[in-house]
């Protein structure tokens, strides 16, 4: 399965278009791709040609489905993949060229400065679980209707109506892209039940091949997993589809050596615990088995 993923990344490597995109970082890309992968028997797309850690990438799963927004709830865990566009604002707004380090402490020790320079804005989890509403309250005024929960409502689809072809969770608020940090790269996602199997989609309007495609396609496969143990169903396959699918002209060096890998075992992971609810799950309840990738490669992230 994970030749897939290598095929595409030499795909967009030695095909793609150059363009400037909007970090200034400079890409090759390719408009839309998809791959396709088998869930069944714990199977999971997690590469083996360099090591991704999946324990981070599930920390920030948990996170979305608590609706939060804030990057102190990760930094507390260890989690730093999300500093970057905060960090970014507060340099620009401030002028004070504060460390990564030095600005996540701050975050992490001060609730007052986490408020105020550590939220993202209105991003996934917000949108997937308190999705905001409005009431008409009279002369053309509306006010907060209360927040609409895809998830919940999404397993309740799931098992109440197998059949509908409206299971979609999708974080594209367009009413409020402008107060989010990053508008949402995994955007859509819907569900389709057959056979007693849940199938999984992803749709990405933008992909980072290197460095967040594999991060993503675990948590979406994760996400499938937990809808799947949660409705009782078997987890079927997962789509993932990419509009604008790209490298960064500055992970060349990674592109290079991790092609030059070839993929190792194939890992599972087995859900150790079944919560009352999808909003349940814990670190400690993923466990993964026969996982043993090729050594890390570490590369700039485009902010
Ligand atoms: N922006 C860009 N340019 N690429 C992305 O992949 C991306 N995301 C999220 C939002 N904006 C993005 C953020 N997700 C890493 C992984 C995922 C991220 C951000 C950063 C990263 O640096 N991974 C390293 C280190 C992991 C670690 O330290 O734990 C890696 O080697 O995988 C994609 O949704």
């Amino acid at each position: 399965y994970e030749w897939q993923y290598l095929d595409l990344m030499r795909a967009i490597w030695e095909g793609g278009s150059e363009r400037v995109d909007r970090t200034g970082v400079g890409t090759r890309s390719i408009f839309g791709a998809s791959l396709r992968f088998d869930l069944s028997d714990g199977q999971m797309p997690l590469m083996t040609t360099k090591r991704v850690y999946w324990k981070t990438a599930t920390r920030e799963m948990l996170w979305f489905l608590t609706g939060g927004t804030n990057i102190r709830e990760l930094l507390v865990q260890g989690v730093t993949i999300w500093s970057d566009w905060p960090l970014a604002r507060y340099r620009k707004v401030t002028q004070d060229e504060i460390s990564q380090e030095a600005f996540e402490k701050r975050i992490v020790e001060d609730a007052d400065f986490a408020e105020r320079w550590g939220d993202l804005g209105p991003v996934y989890g917000k949108q997937w679980v308190d999705w905001p509403t409005y009431l008409p309250a009279g002369d053309g005024l509306f006010r907060r209707g209360e927040g609409i929960d895809q998830i919940t409502q999404l397993i309740e689809s799931l098992k109440n109506n197998p059949g509908s072809r409206r299971h979609i969770i999708e974080g594209w608020n367009v009413a409020e892209l402008d107060q989010m940090a990053l508008p949402p790269c995994h955007k859509t996602y819907q569900f389709h039940v057959a056979e007693g199997k849940l199938n999984g989609l992803l749709f990405q309007r933008s992909c980072d091949v290197a460095l967040g495609l594999p991060f993503n396609l675990w948590s979406a496969a994760l996400l499938q997993r937990m809808l799947a143990a949660q409705t009782g169903l078997e987890p079927g396959e997962f789509v993932w589809m990419g509009g604008d699918v790209h490298l960064y002209l500055n992970h060349e060096a990674l592109v290079k050596e991790q092609l030059s890998r070839e993929p190792v075992g194939s890992p599972r992971l087995h859900l150790k615990r079944q919560p009352e609810s999808i909003f349940d799950y814990r670190i400690e309840d993923f466990e993964v088995t026969g996982y043993e990738p090729k050594g890390a490669i570490k590369a700039p992230i485009a902010v």
